[in-house]
């Protein structure tokens, strides 16, 4: 059986958010302060370059005990050992990811209840649903679902829902009254002045899951 995953504050990375720090330093901090996974995300890098940057991450993530999700790209997961790769609708079909990274993590991006019943049917074990929000970090995230776009979506999936989006410290409680198990975030996070001080302003909205939800 595969650990139970805390999904309740999930931190995307960002290049353009880091403003000359380190990322390994940056994550450190973010765990330390209550981040519990983390998805390394890298647009524009090429292989060579996003599996030395995970290798470092992953060196950190696992001292630390969190999950190192990987975004896209089922080699570098693979390349990497990481626990999971999350994927969208322009990546890898779900079928072949979910067959070739057997005891991983498998996330899937959905906007609808019926990718949302794809994914559960194909194996994912989670879903990033959104965005929730309008968000400048993601060109192509598609039309804003809302929070009600967003209940109607965690409410037909049977599988954990992480939501995506504009998510800051002032939504999250309406986000997280949605049903989902936690929040992914980028920009409110990685944008903030003080990266603990924004973890921990999210800290208590998302709740960790009670033991008796699954
Ligand atoms: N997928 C949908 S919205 C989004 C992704 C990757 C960007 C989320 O970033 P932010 O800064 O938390 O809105
Ligand atoms: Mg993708």
């Amino acid at each position: 059986m595969k650990p139970r995953i805390d999904y309740s504050l999930y931190l995307a990375t960002g290049r353009a958010f880091l403003r000359g720090r380190d990322l390994a330093a940056v994550v450190e901090e973010a765990v330390a302060a209550g981040v519990t996974l983390v998805q390394l995300r890298e647009k524009t890098a090429g292989a060579r370059e996003f599996y030395e940057i995970g290798r470092r991450l992953h060196a950190v993530t696992r001292r630390l005990r969190v999950p190192l999700i990987i975004n896209d790209r089922l080699d570098i997961a693979l390349a990497l050992d990481a626990e999971g790769i999350h994927v969208g609708q322009d990546d890898l079909p779900l079928e072949r990811v979910r067959a070739l990274a057997p005891g991983r993590i498998v996330g899937f991006s959905v906007q609808t209840v019926a990718d949302a019943e794809f994914a559960a049917r194909t194996g994912a074990d989670y879903l990033g649903v959104g965005p929730v929000f309008t968000t400048a970090t993601k060109a192509d995230a598609g039309d804003a679902l809302g929070v009600e776009g967003l209940r109607r979506v965690v409410a037909a999936s049977p599988l954990p829902c992480v939501a995506i989006g504009g998510i800051t410290p002032a939504n999250a409680e309406a986000v997280m009254a949605c049903g989902v198990a936690g929040c992914c975030v980028i920009s409110a996070l990685l944008g903030a002045p003080d990266l603990s001080a924004a973890v921990t302003a999210f800290r208590p909205i998302v709740r960790p899951p009670h033991p008796r939800d699954g």
